[in-house]
């Protein structure tokens, strides 16, 4: 397993779950830290220069995890299960945008809110529909790219579709496409699933990527969340993918990574000896 963590651009939300922005502020602190990559939390492929990032990845001898899109949601209002054709159009055009971006960084994307919800008036039988033909759409344009697309379930009090690990193993089964994938996030775990370690062993064939966050959102190790749990369950299941930390920047952006780094980075070599 390898550990990443999630980083923005100068201009992403002040509510978005990275230590650092700024690419080069933020690649340039992860491989000072001893991370192994970065995610880019990104709301379009526009939003960073290829040739530049890539310069910047080798410079520092670090990997780019996988691209997030939180901000395709929360910044451009786009999603999934959107009623109205044109604006599923738009999200199209930017997730190809970002599949064509993955192919040279990570060959993942994240599909967190952008999957869309039930929304009142609209039958939730189309719901799953729009979801699952979306799903398809992305899958066929990225698997000849060996791009995989992530679903991230997210808890209640975040979205209502798609929630707890299971329900998104459930509904992905329906997609019938091999690219498409689970990306689980112990902090939603925590609040939605019957247990995280069992969970992530039950399910590990659909499981791509793990998002880590301690209970409160803060690095690992500053909240209840039980570590050993992840890594066994995960251990059983024979998981070598990545991990990547997703925290709020607090008390401070270097002060979060620091707790993050010096947490996991020990945990992770002892996993990758095989000794969970
Ligand atoms: C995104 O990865 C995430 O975990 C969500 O909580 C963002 O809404
Ligand atoms: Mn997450």
């Amino acid at each position: 397993m390898k550990l990443s963590v999630a980083v923005a651009g100068q201009n992403a939300p002040a509510d978005a779950f990275v230590v650092w922005r700024g690419f080069e502020h933020s690649i340039r602190k992860a491989a000072e830290f001893g991370f192994h990559g970065v995610e880019l939390a990104l709301k379009e492929a526009a939003e960073v220069n290829p040739k530049e990032l890539a310069s910047l990845l080798t410079q520092h001898n670090l990997e780019a995890s996988c691209i997030s899109t939180g901000q395709v949601f929360a910044v451009l209002g786009l999603y999934f299960t959107h009623p109205d054709e044109s604006v599923r159009s738009r999200t199209l055009d930017v997730f190809r945008g970002l599949i064509d971006l993955a192919t040279d960084f990570g060959g993942l994307i994240n599909v967190g809110r952008a999957r869309g919800y039930y929304a009142e008036g609209q039958p939730r039988q189309q719901t799953e529909q729009l979801f699952i033909d979306t799903c398809r759409t992305l899958c066929d344009y990225g698997v000849n790219k060996n791009v995989t697309i992530m679903i991230e379930p997210v808890n209640r009090y975040e979205i209502n579709f798609i929630n707890s690990v299971a329900e998104g193993a459930e509904l992905l089964a329906k997609v019938e496409r091999p690219n498409i994938g689970l990306m689980p996030d112990v902090f939603h775990m925590n609040i939605e699933d019957v247990t995280i370690g069992g969970e992530l062993e039950r399910n590990i064939d659909m499981v791509k990527y793990v998002h880590f966050a301690d209970s409160n959102r803060h690095a690992p190790g500053q909240g209840h969340l039980d570590f050993d749990d992840v890594m066994h369950g995960l251990a059983r299941g024979g998981y070598d993918g990545w991990a990547s930390i997703e925290i709020l920047p607090k008390p401070d952006p270097d002060t979060a990574a620091r707790q993050a780094a010096e947490a996991m980075l020990p945990m992770i070599d002892r996993y990758n000896r095989g000794e969970y």
